[in-house]
């Protein structure tokens, strides 16, 4: 018999996010965003796992703003967060990996909510872990939330940050700036539950994750550092490496905030006038004050990520974050 299959949550000690967040979270405000938010995330996480069954699968047969083609997924997963935060009191605006301009809530808020509904959606149809990546931000009294410029706040603003994977099992891994949290989600009762307190990354690694087909359009630099890591015990990195590719970011961060890591997705010359393919306010920000709540470093290579000065919402990293010695051996690589 499973060891929780008489387990009766009244007389658990398992900590419901709810009342996690009322005793760790300063502003009441706030966790009512994050707890309206995650409403969204419980629909999202029901209909990924319907998948077929619920006819949500495949394209959407629209581009993004991105350019990027749409998965069906995509567009329910945005209309659903985008909904449950436009009724929020709290929350002024929001801004969207699936929204062309940011999109104005309720005028009195206080924050500013920024995600990305479904990353690594190309994978869905192959049912492989996808997830919400979002970032809060508290809004300047009397900001437009229609204008960009109201959401141009460096990443070290953030007040919250985090991601709900949907994988075999629903997880939402959480920081209000005091440490990462994880939870996950009993979905016969709907309600996350504290499962680690106070993550931390391993500061060293011998896993890395990039997508090797790109090599050839990176920066020697990163090319550099690559092949002295492919090199092993033999090379100048002493160590011999193992790689992993999910194609799917939410889902490599799991990996490295559960067992460290480096995940590197850097600027290469396809489009030469972007500075990289995966979005600073939708996944390099928050994804970076998580790795750095835990203990891990988050650099475009030249920079912190934190603290780049965003000039658009959409805008373009270079993503290089996980273990604090591994990112510090690709920013020496940067240097020389
Ligand atoms: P998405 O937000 O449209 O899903 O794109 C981001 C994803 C990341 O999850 C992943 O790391 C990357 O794109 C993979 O891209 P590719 O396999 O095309 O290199
Ligand atoms: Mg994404």
């Amino acid at each position: 018999m499973p060891a929780d299959f008489n387990l009766t949550y009244l007389d658990s000690n398992m900590q419901r996010l709810r009342t996690f967040l009322d005793n760790h979270c300063d502003n009441p405000d706030l966790v009512a965003v994050i707890d309206g938010l995650m409403v969204a995330c419980k629909d999202i996480a029901y209909k990924v796992q319907l998948g077929g069954l619920a006819g949500v699968l495949g394209s959407a047969e629209q581009i993004n703003v991105q350019g990027e083609s749409q998965k069906k997924l995509d567009v329910i997963a945005n209309d659903l967060i985008k909904q449950a935060l436009r009724i929020m009191p709290q929350v002024k605006g929001l801004a969207s990996e699936e929204e062309s301009d940011a999109v104005a809530c309720n005028p009195e808020g206080e924050f500013l909510v920024l995600f990305d509904p479904l990353d690594g959606s190309s994978n869905i149809d192959v049912n492989v872990t996808v997830g919400t990546i979002f970032s809060v931000l508290q809004s300047e009294p009397g900001a437009d939330p229609t204008y960009e410029a109201t959401y141009l706040q460096c990443g070290r603003e953030q007040v919250a940050a985090g991601y709900v994977l949907y994988g075999p099992s629903t997880i939402l891994v959480l920081t209000v700036g005091k440490g990462v949290y994880t939870f996950t989600l009993d979905p016969r009762v709907g309600e996350f539950y504290l499962q680690r307190e106070k993550v931390r990354v391993p500061a060293t690694t011998k896993e890395f994750a990039i997508n090797m087909s790109n090599q050839r359009f990176w920066l020697p630099e990163m090319k550099n550092y690559v092949n002295d890591l492919l090199l092993g015990e033999q090379g100048p990195l002493g160590k011999r490496y193992n790689m992993r590719w999910i194609a799917s970011m939410v889902a490599e961060i799991h990996r490295i905030l559960t067992r460290g890591g480096i995940f590197m997705y850097p600027y290469d010359s396809r489009e030469p006038q972007k500075p990289g393919k995966l979005r600073l306010m939708y996944e390099g920000n928050p994804m970076s004050m998580l790795i750095e709540q835990a203990g891990g470093k988050a650099s475009t290579a030249y920079e912190n990520i934190q603290e780049v000065e965003p000039t658009s919402i959409h805008q373009r990293v270079s993503v290089v974050m996980g273990s604090a010695e591994e990112v510090d051996n690709v920013i020496r690589y940067h240097k020389k």
